[in-house]
This record gives C-alpha cells, structure tokens and sequence, in this order.
C-alpha cells in the first residue's frame, strides 16, 4: 500500500468551525482571531470554508444538531447518529475533510459550539483514520462549558478556554513532535499518550496589527448575506442568571476602538472593491454587549464616522437608560444599524430574579426613543424567554403586552425571537432557578413551581408565535413545530401537524397582477400502458391518509405505480414528495418504516415540512404495527 501522498503544507495549522450552521457569521470571531494570532507569531495559519455551499447540509444531520442543542442527548447516542450520517452521506464528509487536509498541514484546530459539536467529532474520527500523523486540537464555548465529556480518542488537545495565550505554544508543541509539553499551558488537556518531555514552550506575543480580513473576503463571498465577524470587547459585563457567559469568557476583556473600527474599515473597503457587483458586506460585531461600556461605544460610533467608513455593522446591545436619542443616531450615522438585545421578560419580578438590566418600563421608554431616532434606518430583533420556573400566568401575559406595544414600534422593524427557558447546570444564575428534575440540560426539564411543566411552557411559546402571527415577526431558536414535538406529549402530536400546517406554513404567493397569462399546456401524449404498481394503491391510501381524506391545508395524493406519496396544500401545490421503494435495509434512505424505505428527493426541505412528514410517518409506523 502506497501511502497518500500531500502537497508540501502551505501552512501549519489549518483552522476552521465546521457545519451545520442555522445562522450567517458562521467562520465565528474565535477562530478569526486566533489564526491572526498565530500568523503574528510565526505559524503560518490557513481558515477554511468547510463546505462549498454551507446549506448541502442534510436535514437529518439539522436536525440531530437542533436536538443536541436542546435536549440532554448523551453523546455516545450523538456520535451513533453522525456515525449513521457519515455513512449515509459521504459526499458531505468527504468534501469537508478534502477541504482541511489538501493543504497537508500537520495541526488541525477546530472551534465547537453546542450546535456543531457532533459534526466535528465525526469528522475528527475520520482525520484520525486518513492522517493518523494530523494533531487535533479542539477548543471554542462548548469545549469550555463540556470539558470533561470532550476528553477522548478524537483529539489530541482540548482548550477549556481563551486560545489566545495557548494556540501559539500549543500548536508549536505539536508541529515539533512534542504534544505533551502542552499540558504545562493552562486550562488544556493533552490525551494521555503524549508524555511531556520537559522541553522549552514557545511563547505568544499579542497582535500589533489589526486583523488583515483581505484574505478572508474570498472565503464569505460565496453567501447570499456575506458576514465577517469582528470584535471589540471579548466577554459581559452583565451576569443573566441564565447565562453561561462568565464561565466561557471569565473576566471582560476590554479592547482598541481604533483597531476594531480599522477592522471594519478593511472589510467594507476590501469588498467593494473586491467585489464592487455585490450588495454590501456586513460586518458583525460579536460583543455581548456593544455598548456594555457607555462612552466606549460612543468613542466607536465617532471614529467610525469620522473615517467616513461607511459599513453595515450588526451588533448586540443592552437596551436601557443608556439608549438615548443621541446614541442610536450616532449609531445608525455609523451604519451600527442591526441591533438585537435580550428583552427576555416584560415582567418586573421576573427581570430582577433574572438580573437583567433595567426594568419593563425603561426598557420600553428606551424602544421609544430608538423609534423617534431611528427613522427607518435602525433594525431592532430582540430575545424573549417564556417560563422562568415560577413564571405565573399573569406575568407571562404582561411579556405578552410588552410584546403588542413593541410591534408597534414600526420605525424599529421588530422582530422577536422567543424560546422557552434552556437550563444547564453551567448557567451563572442556576441557583435563582430553584430545584429542578428532569434533564439538567435543554427545554425539558420539570419543577414544581408556576411554569415547572414542559408542555405548558411550550404552549406559552406556540401562544405567542400564534398570538402575533403576521403582525410581528416571530422566530424561535430552533422551529417552534420541531421544538413544540418534544415539548408536547407524544399524543398531541396530531394537533401540532394541523396547528404547523394553520400558523407555520406559507401562505400561497399573491398573484401577481401584471404576471403574464400562462403559456397553454402542450397537448397530452399519447396514453402508454400503465406501469405495474410498486404497492397496492389501496395499502397507500390506508397508511398514509391523513385521518379525513382532505383536511383544510394538506392532501395526500398516492400513485401506486411509481411508490409515490404527494403531500400537497390546500391549493393543490406540491409540498413535498415521498419515494417509497420496498423496505431494503442495506440501501440508504430518509427513514424506513414496516413496509418501506422512504427517499426525500431532491434538494433539503424546510424543518417544517419535514416535521410534517416526520408526523406522517410516525403515524403510518403505527399503523403498519396494528395490521
Ligand atoms: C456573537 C455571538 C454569536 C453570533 C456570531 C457567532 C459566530 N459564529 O461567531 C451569532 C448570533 C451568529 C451566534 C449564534 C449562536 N450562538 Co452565540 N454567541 C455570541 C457571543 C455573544 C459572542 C461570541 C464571540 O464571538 N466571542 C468572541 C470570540 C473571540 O470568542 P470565541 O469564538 O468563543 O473564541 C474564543 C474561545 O472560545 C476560544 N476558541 C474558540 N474557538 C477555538 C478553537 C480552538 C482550536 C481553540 C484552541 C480555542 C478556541 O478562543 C477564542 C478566544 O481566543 C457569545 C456570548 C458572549 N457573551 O460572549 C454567544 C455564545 C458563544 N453563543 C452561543 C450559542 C448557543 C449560539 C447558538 C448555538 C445559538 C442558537 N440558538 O442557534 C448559535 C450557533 C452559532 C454557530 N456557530 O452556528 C453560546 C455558546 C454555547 C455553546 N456551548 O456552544 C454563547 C456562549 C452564549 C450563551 N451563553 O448561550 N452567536
Ligand atoms: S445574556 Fe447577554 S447580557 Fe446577559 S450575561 Fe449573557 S451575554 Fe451578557
């Protein structure tokens, strides 16, 4: 056997954050920072595109990473399933490990968040496979807030916290063939076979330039809304009790105005003129909190506008006294013009429990001087979090109005993103919440207080979805019809597909007035003979009709001849197509039931569609089970 053969690496260390990704800024500030830090120092340092097109990712890997993020999965059933996913779809795997070994660097380093942590476990195994020779070193929020469960045969270092001080003597360690020696630098778990030698550790001098974000536009200029991150402030200076933000950035670190604000110069200039075609760049400012310190956000917006930068910059903020007239016109002026904040509760007592800053009422004094400045120009989204474990009834209708009067704020373009209350045991206020049972992790668990109960805390996220249905945008941080099929018992779950199917779906495109008549059908080929049919159609009709034969939204159309179901909507437009083939274990497919393995043809289908047709097949499962 001939060993592969590599390109001479044109760098050491290649360094990437892998998919799935639900949100664009999906390269991450972490990893662009910590690549300027390593090519300041020496180490020559490549960032990757994990995947052409970053939407090839199938839906089962989604929504195995939507399931990670909120509910307590152990991780042997996680990698069990990415085990199942890299077999289902190589073409995936392989083109993410081409895209990190072609350039034959010998550390690979990759940034885990809860959302990507499986992906990249699989992948890591898969490295470890085709370059046994490759170091892995793994770091980013979820290897800090899981260090212990991270620890094992897929890497050979875990960071537990900032890379900044450790990349550069980390990676050396490794390229020189002493990965042990790593386990003297802080917070860093080095796996058990490498011993240290004792030898010298290279030593990390900070950056003295700011990041050179040229080389990064190629990598962003594929996307539809192309972001780069950057960052000014690294860490909070508020503690939300639910929160993990203090143990992931333990102590605020405070940084330049005038490196940021040249940060963002580079990236605006170096798209247009790179690209001068395309729709403008955003920059995304990864602080928690952009104006957690007053003055120095000022000092931000100045600079930027006397450099007549003229960027379009998204940022989190903190909405309370500080938001006056005069910042958010500063802001807007220097172009800081999509702004999200934590609303989280309309209610007083809930608030302080949750030490959020401010409270209801100067939070909604501030919107309406944003309103007033805003003219237009200034975008608001905000997070809004329903069933604090004593949350009443009554307090969660006064989130409720706050929500009604915020929508009105049309100056602002609202938008909410509302989730039900996520514990972990990390959360830096975990004791406010009281004692809880149930998973530890994710939206499940129980108390017994107002709010203790999962399907009741779902219904207050699904009543305000339902509740401002067309008037506000509402999103959720996973889709709320996913979210609500855990949430609910399992017997509801009839309910949830015609309650998807009446708020979530589309609703039919307007006809368009000036839209051309449509061209006449060509005349009907003649008739060939039928094809003999896969299934009975009868057995079709039985398995997979919805209850009634057309309920008000959907219909189920069967031609047994091909193994096809249709699911189409209420105006008889296709939703989606099921291939059924007989069950055949050895093939792949989306999922099998009795009879069957099911194909979804053609590109990925939206989490709701697919949430449909989970619900279907849940069904025609327990239909084949009772023949
Ligand atoms: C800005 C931000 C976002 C932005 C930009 C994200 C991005 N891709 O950069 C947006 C809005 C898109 C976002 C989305 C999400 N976010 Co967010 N986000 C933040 C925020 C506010 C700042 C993150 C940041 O850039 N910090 C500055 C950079 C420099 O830090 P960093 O990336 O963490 O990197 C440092 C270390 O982690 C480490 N490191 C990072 N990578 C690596 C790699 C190696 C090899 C090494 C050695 C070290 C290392 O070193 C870096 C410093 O040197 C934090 C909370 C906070 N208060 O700071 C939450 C936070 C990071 N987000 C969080 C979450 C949960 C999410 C989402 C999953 C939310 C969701 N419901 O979908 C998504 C997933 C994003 C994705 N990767 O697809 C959690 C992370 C929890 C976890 N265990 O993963 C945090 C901590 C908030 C929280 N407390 O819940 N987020
Ligand atoms: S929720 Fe936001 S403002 Fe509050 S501590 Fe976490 S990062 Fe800071």
């Amino acid at each position: 056997v001939t060993a592969p053969r590599y390109p001479d690496p044109v760098s050491s260390v290649v360094l990437a954050t892998l998919p799935p990704f639900f949100h664009y800024t999906w390269l991450g500030a972490g990893v662009v920072r910590l690549a300027h830090i390593l090519n300041d120092n020496g180490v020559p340092t490549r960032l990757i595109r994990p995947l052409a097109d970053l939407n090839a990712v199938p839906e089962d890997i989604r929504l195995s990473s939507l399931a990670t993020l909120a509910l307590d999965v152990p991780l042997a059933t996680r990698m069990a399933r990415l085990a199942e996913a890299a077999a289902q779809h190589p073409a995936l795997f392989a083109e993410i490990l081409d895209r990190l070994l072609s350039g034959g660097e010998g550390v690979v380093a990759l940034s885990i968040w809860r959302t990507n942590v499986d992906l990249t476990l699989q992948v890591c195994q898969m490295i470890r496979q085709r370059r046994p020779e490759v170091r892995i070193i793994l770091g980013g929020p979820e290897a800090i807030e899981r260090k212990a469960i991270l620890h094992g045969p897929w890497a050979d270092a875990v960071v537990s916290g900032s890379g900044d001080d450790v990349i550069v003597p980390l990676a050396t360690a490794m390229l020189d063939g002493h990965p042990g020696r790593g386990r003297r630098l802080a917070h860093t778990w080095i796996a058990p076979e490498h011993l240290d030698d004792g030898g010298p550790l290279a030593k990390s001098t900070p950056p003295t330039s700011p990041i050179d974000y040229a080389a990064l536009l190629p990598l962003v200029a594929p996307d539809t809304q192309p972001r780069l991150p950057t960052v000014l402030n690294v860490g909070c200076v508020f503690r939300c009790a639910f929160c993990t933000n203090q143990l992931v950035y333990p102590e605020t670190g405070w940084g330049s105005v005038e490196t940021c604000a040249e940060e963002i110069r580079r990236i605006a200039h170096g798209w247009r003129q790179a690209y001068p075609d395309r729709p403008d760049i955003t920059v995304e400012l990864c602080d928690a909190t952009i104006n957690g310190w007053p003055s120095q956000f000022t000092d931000l917006c100045t600079t930027l506008i006397t450099a007549g930068t003229q960027a379009q910059c998204s940022a989190n903020w903190v909405v309370d006294p500080r938001v006056t007239e005069a910042v958010v016109e500063r802001a807007a002026e220097a172009g800081i013009t999509q702004l999200f904040f934590g609303l989280e509760s309309g209610c007083d007592r809930i608030r302080k429990v949750m030490k959020k800053p401010g409270t209801s009422a100067q939070v909604w004094s501030a919107l309406q001087r944003a309103d007033r400045a805003s003219g237009g120009r200034v975008h608001v989204g905000f997070g809004v979090i329903v069933g604090w474990p004593d949350e009443t009834e009554a307090e969660y209708h006064q989130t409720v109005s706050m929500l009604e009067r915020i929508a009105g704020l049309d100056g602002l373009s609202p938008n909410a993103n509302v989730s039900p209350l996520f514990t972990t045991d990390n959360a830096q206020g975990r004791a406010a919440m009281g004692d809880l049972e149930g998973p530890s992790y994710g939206v499940l668990w129980r108390g017994s207080d107002a709010a203790g109960d999962p399907e009741l805390r779902c219904r207050r996220m699904m009543g305000i979805v339902e509740h401002f249905g067309g008037v506000l945008r509402v999103d959720c941080p996973v889709p709320v019809e996913i979210l609500a099929g855990w949430m609910l018992p399992p017997d509801r779950h009839d309910f949830l597909a015609r309650w998807t199917a009446h708020n979530i779906l589309p609703p039919p495109p307007e006809p368009s007035e000036s839209s051309p008549e449509p061209p006449l059908p060509p005349p009907p080929p003649e008739p060939l003979p039928p094809d003999p049919p896969i299934f009975p159609e009868a057995l079709l009709v039985r398995l997979f009709s919805l209850g009634r034969q057309r309920s008000d939204r959907l219909l189920v159309s069967v031609t047994p001849q091909r193994g096809e179901v249709q699911i189409l909507d209420g105006a008889g437009r296709e939703l989606l197509l099921l291939l059924l083939t007989p069950r055949d274990d050895a093939r792949p497919c989306y999922r099998r039931t009795a009879n069957f393995n099911v194909v979804l043809p053609g590109q990925s289908h939206s989490p709701t569609i697919l949430a449909l047709t989970d619900r279907l097949l849940d069904r025609v499962v327990t239909r084949e089970a009772a023949q």
